[in-house]
């Protein structure tokens, strides 16, 4: 994108001080996303272009973030929080909107830079990761009290009956004519659909609750000040109505792999069950007193389900041909395949030692 086009979409929104400089920011599988640098004392901003094809429903997904930050605000505030800090400020445009559409129809959002914070690529030590958890686990508590309804950003995102019918209609199609070379990862995916349906028919008859959740909890989705305290979880695209399974389960899946979610070397590959008790410990120090017992039951099982369905969605887009994760070589949505399912197996191998993690963390807190 030409830096004149940046510049004419970024001053369409409410900026203090004037442009001095629009650069790319980060490896975000999804949006396009840019540091605003402005002069003097004013912030600088982060300026992003939603993906319309994987958020088609740019009304619903920014009034979810306004309302969900808008509620962590009050929170802040009553607690004698900075509310410029600790939760993410949304930049509205001239005209009041959450969202600018250029003449592309392109849709491009804004929020207010927090400076001088740190993130992680990926956590490295048991300190992170239990203070990971602690800012998950603390997002949730702050929004406990949530009143419902938020927008299906994404339908059925997390939904694995849902990711199932995709999945079906995904390899019936064939798309790539990948299939016929493919027949142990597609055996992987179905020979674990019956434990899966049945965990999600628990949330469909509702003895599973669902709560306000953010659906992408990887370690680089939180900010930390600088003396390692947790300040905020950003990225908050994927705030939706679910399970709190969703949250716990991809954060084991991303910070407690010893190994890269793309690993060519499935030897590194494996769940580090100190970082999964490390996790487990900030999280429920925060979420012990809200959570059901079902919500306890499930919580070690949504490890194995998220990664389950990251091996679902990474071999499904493999087949249809690499249409929705970016890729930066020829078959890396099937090697990100095999290294999930590497860890897939480690985690289900370490299952039993799992619930029983949780168990104890949670009489702890009781
Ligand atoms: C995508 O773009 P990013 O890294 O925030 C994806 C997640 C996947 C993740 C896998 C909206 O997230 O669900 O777990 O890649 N987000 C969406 O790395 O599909
Ligand atoms: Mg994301």
């Amino acid at each position: 994108m030409k830096d004149q086009d940046l510049l004419s979409i970024a001053t369409k929104f409410r900026i203090d001080g004037s442009v001095e400089s629009i650069r790319p920011l980060g490896e975000g599988f999804i949006n396009d996303t840019y540091i605003v640098r402005t002069n003097g004392d004013a912030p600088d901003y982060i300026l992003q272009r939603k993906n319309r094809d994987i958020f088609p429903d740019i009304d619903g997904m920014m009034g979810n973030i306004a309302a969900v930050t808008g509620h962590i605000r009050r929170k802040v505030l009553a607690a004698g929080g900075d509310p410029m800090r600790e939760v993410m400020t949304v930049v509205p445009t001239a005209d009041g909107a959450l969202y600018h559409t250029d003449a592309d129809g392109q849709n491009w959002a804004m929020t207010v830079f927090i400076a001088d914070t740190v993130a992680y690529t990926r956590a490295d030590s048991l300190e992170l990761a239990y203070m990971g958890g602690l800012g998950i686990g603390k997002f949730q508590a702050q929004l406990a009290d949530f009143t419902m309804p938020l927008a299906e950003t994404i339908k059925g995102f997390h939904n694995i009956r849902h990711r199932f019918a995709q999945w079906d209609a995904t390899v019936a199609e064939d798309r790539a004519g990948r299939v016929k070379d493919l027949a142990q990862e597609i055996a992987w995916v179905d020979s674990r659909r019956s434990e899966m349906l049945d965990y999600w028919s628990m949330v469909e008859n509702g003895t599973i609750p669902t709560r306000v959740t953010h659906n992408d909890t990887k370690i680089s989705n939180i900010l930390f000040d600088r003396e390692g305290r947790v300040l905020c979880v950003i990225d908050l695209d994927t705030v939706m109505a679910a399970p709190v399974h969703n949250d716990f389960g991809d954060a084991i899946r991303t910070y407690a792999n010893t190994g890269d979610e793309d690993d060519r070397d499935l030897s590194c590959v494996g769940l580090s069950m100190p970082m999964f008790k490390a996790y487990t410990d900030g999280y429920l120090s925060q979420q012990a007193a809200t959570l059901t017992k079902s919500e306890i039951d499930y919580l070690a099982f949504s490890a194995r389900y998220i990664t389950f369905e990251q091996v679902l969605r990474f071999l499904m887009d493999y087949i249809d041909g690499d249409t929705y994760y970016k890729i930066k070589y020829p078959d890396h949505n099937l090697v990100r395949t095999h290294a999930q399912y590497k860890l897939l197996q480690s985690i289900e191998a370490n299952y039993a030692r799992m619930k029983e993690t949780v168990d104890k963390i949670y009489a702890k807190y009781r």
